[in-house]
């Protein structure tokens, strides 16, 4: 373990370790709770309260090397969101994902929860593609609730709008039966409809390919599946974002097995499109997601 890291070593709580393909990672224990966040990314790949199923959904075909996106858990999108806007040759949802970060700080709050923050800032042709003087912090706490924040600062003079998302994958037993819940009423963007504008009608069942940007500013949603209760809260994001690839994307995709759809969902706190977020000089805005399991097996 490469000295810097040990740095952040509590015992019982922050133990640094070597994982998949070799990259750093934090296993954190906290208030009755366990996860794991890779530097690549910032990438929180496991949520799990004791005695509870995991809460993430993670691919058993995910890659873990530099320059590539970890497949499932919590992905990091930013400062855009989708295919860059003007340059297809630029990586989807930008490129804090596909990074390390450095790590701050590492803490267990009074009430035992465990909080991490780490930051990153874009360096060499990174630079061409993101904003001058933009940069991220990332806080993560780890209780029975998991909290992630992200920060991003503006440290230039000039104001500058910005994409990102929490893309968090969660675990399901079959998506055929599960519902997402919170939305109705809310309009929407079907990514698969030409972004034709729809209104959501009752709760969000899968019934196939399923892609849409909610306009939900900052409130909560739920995801039933079976007897588990996931419960989701957004603050700071003008979106959210609901996502099952079924069959033929999943097919598509390398890093995702062809019937791994039926496990998993995404919901996703997102700031995109025309409500991209414009950030004055000097200033910094938070996007945050926590979750919490409301009922187990
Ligand atoms: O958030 C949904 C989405 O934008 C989908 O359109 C799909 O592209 C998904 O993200 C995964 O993107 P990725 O680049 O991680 O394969």
């Amino acid at each position: 373990m490469n000295d810097s890291l040990d740095a952040f070593s509590i015992p019982g709580h922050v133990q640094p370790d070597i994982g998949a393909g070799g990259l750093a990672c934090l296993h954190l224990r906290g208030q009755g709770a366990k996860a794991t966040v890779y530097l690549h990314g910032a990438h929180i790949t496991s949520f799990q309260p004791e005695g509870a199923e995991p809460v993430l959904w993670m691919s058993e075909h995910s890659q873990f090397a530099d320059g590539l996106p970890i497949r499932g858990g919590i992905p990091i999108c930013w400062p855009w969101f989708g295919p860059h806007p003007c340059d297809p040759a630029l990586p989807a949802h930008g490129i804090a994902r596909l990074r390390a970060w450095t790590p701050l700080e590492a803490s267990v709050l009074q009430d035992g929860r465990c909080r991490i923050r780490l930051g990153f800032k874009p360096e060499g042709d990174d630079c061409k593609a993101v904003p001058h003087g933009l940069r991220l912090e990332y806080t993560l706490t780890v209780g029975q609730t998991l909290s992630v924040a992200l920060d991003t600062v503006n440290d230039g003079n000039a104001p500058v709008a910005f994409e990102d998302a929490l893309h968090t994958y969660f675990a399901l037993d079959d998506a055929r039966g599960a519902q997402v819940l919170g939305l109705e009423n809310a309009s929407y963007l079907d990514k698969l409809d030409g972004m034709a504008v729809k209104v959501q009608d009752g709760p969000i069942g899968f019934a196939g390919e399923t892609d849409r940007v909610y306009l939900h500013p900052d409130g909560e949603t739920r995801i039933l599946d079976g007897d588990r209760h996931i419960g989701i809260a957004q603050r700071g994001a003008n979106n959210t974002v609901v996502w099952n690839p079924w069959t033929a994307k999943s097919k598509a995709m390398p890093d995702f097995g062809d019937q791994e759809w039926q496990r998993m969902c995404c919901v996703e706190a997102v700031n995109c499109l025309r409500e991209r977020r414009l950030l004055l000089p000097g200033n910094r805005h938070r996007t945050e997601m926590s979750l919490r399991l409301l009922a187990a097996k």
